[in-house]
């Protein structure tokens, strides 16, 4: 017999995420940031990246890998780059601390990138490049994790599950979005199938010996596999470069080792791109956004969907209906910040 699950509204969903991040002692600026994220990523339908995260964040907390209280510094190194030190905190308090630097400068130069740096990173990007491309901006963000991901060709770790997101404005239309990781399917993606004690896919990664296993546990013990093989693997490599090294931050490897065994979420850095199509297109702009929406067109009209339908669609529903907790999980939730 399946148990019901929790039907909660968004609100009651907020409140209680806020409240359970304030009671493992997450500042209350930073709880509802992150609060933010997670009851997104609960109302668009993506499980391994909504309320769940609530466990995942609480542990980070607890294990000392984040910095509860970090204060965001926000600075411009150039004039179209704009960078935030996250001071050891979770990213969506240094993301929204640097949304509007880098929105006005990618208005002002055509083109800007952020980076935030030193911050801990357990959620998707998604909800980043939209808030972008709802400004009317186009949008690319990348961020590496912790090495988990095998290159293809070899069984052993070295990059992280490395999304990229990409946004794109739409007028009077939700942005065009996607935001998938580079590795087969996200680590989060493998966490729950764990708890549900199902087996994942035989591509989605090796035991610790190096073989396919369909065992969730082995393959988080293991190693997982890049997507599409060697195109994701030079992907999951790009992302490590632009969102380590480049902006003077950790690569995957580097972030596993900084938690030193804590099984925390990973800690690093994020970059963000920008680019205000009035900057190329000027007055033709609107002209040129109308023909991208013919892209689209040829895309829907053969019955294949685009990639955030499928959340836009669990967002109307949720805006209406409220979401349904699965009821062990939110058992796990209540028993956060009890003694
Ligand atoms: P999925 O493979 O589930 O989906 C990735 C993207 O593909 C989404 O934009 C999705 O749109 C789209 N998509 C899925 N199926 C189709 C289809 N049939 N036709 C068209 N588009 C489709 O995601 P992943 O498991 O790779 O990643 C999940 C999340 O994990 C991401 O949000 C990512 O940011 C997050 N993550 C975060 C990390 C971090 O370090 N912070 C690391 C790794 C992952 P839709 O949403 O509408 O289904
Ligand atoms: O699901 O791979 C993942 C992930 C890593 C950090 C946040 N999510």
């Amino acid at each position: 017999m399946s148990t019901p699950g929790v039907a909660m509204t968004l609100d009651a969903l907020r409140d209680l995420a806020r409240g359970k991040l304030r009671a493992v002692g997450l500042a209350a600026d930073h709880a509802d940031a992150v609060a933010a994220t997670m009851v997104a990523g609960e109302r668009d339908g993506c499980a391994s990246h909504g309320i769940y995260r609530l466990l995942v964040a609480a542990a980070s907390v607890r294990a000392g890998v984040v910095v509860p209280d970090a204060v965001p510094v926000v600075s411009q190194p150039g004039r179209a780059l704009v960078r935030v030190d996250g001071g050891g905190g979770f990213a969506q308090l240094a993301f929204e601390r640097g949304l509007p630097v880098l929105t006005e400068a990618a208005r002002t130069h055509g083109i800007a990138a952020m980076a935030l740096n030193n911050v801990v990173h357990f959620a998707a990007l998604w909800p980043e490049v939209e808030a972008l491309a709802e400004a009317g901006l186009v949008a690319l963000a990348v961020t590496p994790s912790h090495a988990w991901v095998a290159p293809a060709g070899g069984t052993k770790p070295v990059f992280g599950t490395n999304p990229i997101a990409f946004g794109w404005p739409r007028p009077g239309r939700h942005p065009f979005v996607f935001d998938f990781a580079t590795s087969a399917v996200a680590r989060g993606e493998i966490e729950l199938h764990r708890r549900a004690g199902c087996a994942v896919l035989d591509d989605w990664g090796y035991d610790a010996e190096g073989q396919p296993t369909t065992d969730a546990k082995a393959v988080l013990d293991g190693a997982m596999r890049t997507f599409g093989g060697h195109k994701g693997s030079a992907l999951a490599a790009m992302v490590e470069l632009l969102a380590g090294p480049l902006i003077g931050d950790l690569t995957s490897r580097e972030s596993l080792t900084r938690d030193a065994g804590r099984g925390g979420s990973p800690i690093g850095g994020e970059l963000i791109i920008a680019i205000d199509p009035a900057g190329f297109l000027g007055g033709a702009t609107a002209e040129h956004l109308t023909r991208a929406e013919g892209i689209f067109d040829a895309i829907e009209a053969q019955g294949a969907r685009l990639p955030s339908a499928r959340r836009y669609a669990a967002r109307a529903r949720s805006l209406a209906d409220g979401v349904t907790i699965p009821a062990a999980l939110h058992a796990d939730i209540m028993a956060i910040g009890v003694a």
